[in-house]
């Protein structure tokens, strides 16, 4: 299998991978947006294993399972709330960079990320979006060998164009 990078609009909660990435908060116990929708297509059971993991510091991400959704994993990684400091860009960074080293650990192979900390918690979204492919971008360059499909999923065709207009200059 080939390392691959896909831009694509969907709900994340719908795609078939071996991991979903969530965009939570400290808590590690639910909220809205994005984690909201996981959640509630996870079932339950998801915020049972959730509870189990005493919360994650922004900038880090922990995995479970993924019970009623089709994907197998959901990797939950905490978002910086953007205030506009180096620091955010810093933990943006490796939300995406950590995820996948976490996927990698767990022989995960495919792995979608919505855009984290572009909601609720106000990240520019062009900045937000460079960030991500960067990290992405750099992952894959460090780990050639491991054939990872990255799938950046916009929720709309508007934030779409944002990912279309970075890669395409
Ligand atoms: N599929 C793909 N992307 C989605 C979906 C979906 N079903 N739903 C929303 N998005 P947000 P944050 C996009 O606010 O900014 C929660 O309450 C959305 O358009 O979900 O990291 C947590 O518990 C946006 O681009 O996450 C935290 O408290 C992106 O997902 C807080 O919000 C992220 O928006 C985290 O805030």
């Amino acid at each position: 299998m080939k390392n691959e990078i896909k831009f694509m609009v969907a709900d994340i909660t719908t795609l078939e991978v071996d991991a979903i990435v969530n965009a939570a908060n400290k808590s590690l116990l639910g909220g809205g947006g994005v984690d909201g929708a996981i959640h509630a297509a996870a079932g339950p059971e998801l915020l049972e294993e959730c509870k189990k993991l005493g919360g994650c510091e922004t900038g880090h991400s922990k995995i479970t399972k993924a019970y009623d959704l089709p994907a197998k994993y959901v990797i939950h990684t905490v978002g910086p709330i953007y205030t506009g400091s180096s620091r955010d860009a810093a933990e943006l960074y490796s939300c995406y960079y950590g995820s996948l080293d976490l996927a990698a650990e767990n022989d995960i192979h495919s792995i979608a990320f919505p855009g984290i900390s572009t909601g609720v918690y106000g990240y520019p979204k062009a900045e937000a979006a460079q960030i991500a492919v960067k990290a992405v971008v750099n992952w894959l360059d460090e780990h050639k060998e491991y054939g990872m499909q990255v799938n950046i999923v916009a929720y709309s065709k508007e934030d779409y164009k944002v990912y279309e207009k970075l890669v395409r200059g």
